[in-house]
């Protein structure tokens, strides 16, 4: 796939995550390994920005590409303007650093550390895993608000219980992952330990992350594991 398909992917996800009302204001964000499609003119490009050091070394995605959605940008307006609205990062060769390449200097997402952690793992370990993706899918956060479903084990018999399609898709559950300050190397640290395991893992009153083949195939994941949660919230005794 042209990286400019896997771009416009993103646009599409983008603008279904704002139809949902997953991502109000500039909540959300999505990160996609570009590297494989990555042409010649880009390769060349000279960085806009001096390099920025990141927090853990990532030697696993040395030298890599990568389209992130930009800090403080809107889905809504991610959409409509990809490249307006985020930015392709090149990680450096030893892995302590990134510079942004093109088109504009759009500093990345806030959540970047735990985008990174999670792609360092999945291009050592899945490859053909290229896409991550964070939003704030209303009742799947409402149900980490309810004590009793507050941990792995019970979130994935609750969600699984709901409909077949929901172990089908997503055998490997949703890890639960206790609150932490979003952007934090914490969050990121928690969240690299749970994607290890589960197809997503769950912020506690926060949102989700997952990962994909592409942003399409992440998407996918959370709208099955919402479609659950929603189901669950449907009964009135989770309010009780
Ligand atoms: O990008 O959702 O978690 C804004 C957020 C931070
Ligand atoms: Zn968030």
């Amino acid at each position: 796939m042209l990286f400019t398909d896997t771009i416009n992917m993103c646009a599409e996800v983008a603008g279904m995550l704002w139809q949902r009302g997953w991502a109000e204001r500039n909540g959300g964000n999505l990160v996609v390994n570009i590297t494989e499609d990555v042409d010649e003119n880009i390769r060349r490009l000279p960085p806009l920005t001096t390099p920025t050091v990141l927090d853990t070394k990532l030697e696993n995605i040395s030298g890599m590409y990568f389209y992130c959605k930009g800090s403080g940008c809107r889905m809504r307006d991610l959409a409509r303007k990809p490249m307006d609205n985020g930015c392709i990062i090149r990680i450096g060769a030893d892995g302590s650093s990134y510079e942004i390449i093109a088109c504009k200097p759009i500093q990345p997402t806030s959540e970047l550390p735990s985008h990174l952690a999670i792609h360092n793992h999945l291009a050592a370990n899945r490859p053909e895993m290229k896409a991550s993706l964070h939003t704030h899918p209303t009742e799947l956060v409402a149900l980490s608000h309810v004590e009793n479903l507050c941990n792995t084990e019970q979130m994935n018999k609750t969600l699984w219980a709901m409909i077949p399609e929901t172990r089908l898709f997503c055998p490997k559950g949703v890890g639960f992952l206790p609150y932490a300050e979003p952007g934090s190397i914490e969050l990121a640290a928690g969240t690299l330990k749970l994607i290890e395991q589960h197809d997503a893992v769950l912020w506690e009153k926060h949102g989700v992350i997952a990962v994909g083949s592409d942003m399409m195939d992440a998407f996918d994941t959370v709208d099955i594991l919402n479609k659950a949660a929603q189901i669950r919230c449907a009964i009135p005794s989770v309010i009780a």
